[in-house]
C-alpha cells in the first residue's frame, strides 16, 4: 500500500501479535489509521467526510468499483427509491441541497448513483476510498487497543476506530435451489445486475420473488421479454408510487424551507415528513369516512399506514386497510383468479415492507405474463432448461432471482468481526443481535455500526437515519479525543436494557406476526428476532442525544 493512498502511517514488519490467528505476526507492511470505515454508500461517505473534519486519518474499504452502495449494486430494471427524492438525500451541506436537482419525485437508480458520485467528487472523498476491496476480517487486538483489518487483497491495516457502513441489505440471498448449477441459461440476482444491462429481447424469462425488488422489476422485464413467468410464493401489498417528473414549483418551495422539512423528518416516526392525521382509531369512524381517508392516502402511499393510530397494533383496524388494498388489486387485475392470487392474506399489511410500484398489478393483464403459484406447488428443482415445480415444468432462457438479502446481520457477519476475548460477533449474536442503541455492542470497543440492528434503520428513510448515526458517532469520537480517552464500549447492562426495550416495542405491534426479513425469517436457521427498532426515529434520536448529554451513559469509557 502506498503512502499516498493512505494519509495514515506506514509501519514495516510490525504485525501486532496477541489478537488471535488473524492478527499473528505478519511480515508485510501495514498502515495505521485512526479509523477504518467499511462501505462507500451514503453512510460511509458521510462518515468519511465527518472524520476528515475531525482530522482523523481514515480509510474506507468498498467492495464495489464505485460509490453509492445500494445504488451502485441494485441496477435491475425498475430500481427506484421509495422515499421522496427531496427527502431521500443528504442534508449536511445546504449548498449541495440547494444545487442538486432531482428529476423525478421518486428517483431511479441511475439518478441516485449519479448523486452518490457527485457527493464523492464535490467533497473530494475518493482519495480515501479503496475500491474493489472487501474486508475479510476485523479483529480487536486487546494489547494495542486497535482493530486489525484484513482484506481480500491480502493486505492488512490497523485502526483505532472500526465503523461499519455496509448497509442493511447488501448481503444477497440466493436460496439453495437444487439443480442451480445445471442451468444452461443465464441467471442473475437483482442486486448484482450487470452495469451494461441484460438484453431480454425475444427471451423467455423467469423471475423468482415478489418483494419490493420483484415488484419493481416485473413491469420492466415484461416490457422486454418474449414471455415472463413470475414465480410467486407470497403475495405482497403494493401501492402505486404515483411517480412523476419533479414539479419545479414544488422543488423551489421545498428548497426555500429545506431546514424546516429536514427537522420535521428528524422528529418524525419514519424519517420522512408525512401529512398529519387526527389521532384516532380506524374503528372510530364510519365506513364512508374511513374509505375517504384511505383514498386520500392512496395518492401519498407513505401516509396510508399512518391514517389511523392503531393500524400497526390492532388486527381489526389493520384488516380494514388490508381489504382496501385488496380491493384495489381486484379492480386492476382483469382475471379474478390472478387477482386473488395477488391479494395478500397471510400477513397484516405493513408487517412486511410495503412495496411501491409503477403499473405492477396492471402487468398481469399482459398476454406475455404468467403468474405461477409456488406456494401451492413449490419449486422442486432448477433444471438445465428452466425450472420444475411440483405441478409443472417451465422452460426459460434467463432466470432472475429477486430473492432478497440476509438482512442487517448478514453484511456484518461477512466481515468476520471478532471482539475481545476472540469472540466472533456471529457467536455473540447467535440468538439474535444484541446492541446498545443499535450503534455499539458490548465486547467490541471502539466499533460503531451505522444503522445497525436495534436502530430504526430499515424502518425509516435511510438518509435521515444515516446522518443521525454518523453525527452521533462523530460526536462520540470527538468526546473521546477531547477528554483524552482511549476507548468507548457499551456496558452489558445498558445493552440488555436496550435489547429488552427493542423487543418490548416490537412485541406490542403486529410486525412480529409476519415471516419477514425484519424477523430474519427469510434465511434458514436465522434466529427469529425483530431486528430494527420500531419506537420511531424522533424518539430514538432523543434517546441517543440524552445518552451523549449524560457523558455517554451506558458506555464504559477508558483512558
Ligand atoms: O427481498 P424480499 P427484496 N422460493 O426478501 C421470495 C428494500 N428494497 O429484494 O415472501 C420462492 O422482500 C420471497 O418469497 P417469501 C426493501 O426494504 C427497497 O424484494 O419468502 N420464493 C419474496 O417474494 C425491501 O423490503 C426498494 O415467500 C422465494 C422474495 O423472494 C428489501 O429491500 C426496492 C424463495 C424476496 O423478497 C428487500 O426486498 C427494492 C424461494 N426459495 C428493495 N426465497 C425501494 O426503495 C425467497 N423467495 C423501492
Amino acid at each position: 500500500m502506498s503512502q499516498s493512498q493512505a494519509n495514515g502511517h506506514v509501519y514495516e514488519n510490525q504485525g501486532t501479535t496477541n489478537a488471535q490467528d488473524a492478527v499473528e505476526a505478519d511480515s508485510t507492511s501495514h498502515v495505521e489509521y485512526d479509523a477504518v470505515v467499511v462501505g462507500a454508500g451514503f453512510a460511509g461517505m458521510y462518515q468519511l467526510y465527518r472524520l476528515r473534519e475531525l482530522g482523523l486519518s481514515t480509510r474506507v474499504f468498498e467492495t464495489g468499483e464505485g460509490v453509492g452502495g445500494t445504488w451502485y449494486w441494485n441496477r435491475y430494471p425498475g430500481a427506484r427509491v421509495d422515499s421522496p427524492s427531496m427527502q431521500y438525500s443528504l442534508s449536511f451541506s445546504s449548498e449541495m441541497e440547494q444545487e442538486w436537482k432531482w428529476s423525478e419525485d421518486y428517483s431511479p437508480q441511475a439518478d441516485l448513483e449519479g448523486y452518490a458520485n457527485h457527493v464523492a467528487d464535490r467533497f473530494n472523498l475518493r482519495e480515501h476510498i479503496q475500491f474493489g476491496t472487501s474486508v475479510t476480517s476485523a479483529v480487536y487486538d486487546e494489547k494495542s487497543g486497535r482493530w486489525i483489518i484484513r482484506t481480500d487483497r491480502g493486505d492488512w491495516v490497523s485502526a483505532k476506530y472500526f465503523i461499519t457502513a455496509a448497509g442493511c441489505l447488501s448481503a444477497t440471498n440466493v436460496p439453495n435451489f437444487k439443480g442451480i448449477d445445471t442451468f444452461e441459461g443465464q441467471w442473475y440476482h437483482t442486486s448484482r445486475w450487470p452495469a451494461e444491462g441484460v438484453d431480454l429481447t425475444g427471451k423467455r424469462v423467469g423471475i423468482i420473488g415478489t418483494g419490493s425488488t420483484g415488484i419493481q422489476a416485473i413491469p420492466k422485464l415484461a416490457e422486454q421479454a418474449d414471455h415472463l413467468y413470475v414465480f410467486q410464493r407470497t403475495a405482497n401489498y403494493s401501492l402505486p408510487s404515483n411517480n412523476k417528473p419533479m414539479d419545479p414549483e414544488f422543488e423551489r418551495d421545498w428548497k426555500e424551507s429545506y431546514p424546516v422539512h429536514r427537522q420535521r423528518a428528524r422528529e418524525s416516526v419514519v424519517g420522512v415528513e408525512v401529512p398529519a392525521y387526527p389521532d384516532r382509531s380506524a374503528l372510530s369512524v364510519s365506513d364512508e369516512e374511513r374509505n375517504e381517508v384511505f383514498e386520500s392516502a392512496w395518492g401519498n402511499y407513505i401516509a396510508l399506514l399512518s391514517t389511523f393510530n392503531d393500524i400497526a397494533i390492532n388486527p381489526e383496524s389493520n384488516e380494514l386497510v388490508a381489504e382496501f388494498v385488496r380491493d384495489k388489486i381486484r379492480q386492476k387485475v382483469k382475471d379474478p383468479a390472478v387477482a386473488e392470487l395477488l391479494a395478500p392474506t397471510d400477513h397484516p399489511i405493513g408487517t412486511k415492507r410495503i412495496c411501491i410500484d409503477t403499473h405492477y398489478y396492471e402487468t398481469y393483464n399482459r398476454d406475455n405474463v404468467t403468474l405461477v403459484d409456488v406456494k401451492t406447488n413449490p419449486i422442486e428443482t432448477i433444471t438445465p432448461k428452466g425450472l420444475r415445480t411440483t405441478a409443472d415444468e417451465f422452460e426459460v432462457d434467463v432466470l432472475v432471482f429477486a430473492t432478497g438479502f440476509d438482512a442487517m446481520t448478514g453484511p456484518l457477519y461477512r466481515m468476520g468481526i471478532v471482539g475481545k476475548g476472540g469472540l466472533p460477533l456471529q457467536k455473540k449474536w447467535e440468538a439474535g443481535p444484541r446492541t446498545y442503541l443499535g450503534v455499539s455492542t458490548a465486547g467490541f470497543p471502539n466499533m460503531f455500526m451505522i444503522t445497525g440492528p436495534g436502530s430504526p434503520s430499515v424502518l425509516s428513510n435511510m438518509t435521515t437515519s444515516i446522518e443521525q448515526h454518523v453525527d452521533w458517532i462523530t460526536d462520540a469520537i470527538k468526546y473521546l479525543q477531547e477528554n483524552e480517552l482511549e476507548s468507548v464500549e457499551a456496558k452489558v447492562d445498558a445493552e440488555d436494557a436496550w435489547v429488552d426495550h427493542v423487543n418490548e416495542v416490537a412485541n406490542a405491534t403486529l410486525y412480529v406476526k409476519a415471516n419477514s426479513w425484519y424477523m430474519g425469517a427469510n434465511i434458514p436457521g436465522k434466529p427469529r428476532v425483530f431486528m430494527p427498532y420500531i419506537g420511531g426515529v424522533g424518539n430514538y434520536r432523543q434517546k441517543c442525544d440524552e445518552v451523549a448529554a449524560n457523558n455517554y451513559e451506558g458506555f464504559a469509557l477508558s483512558q
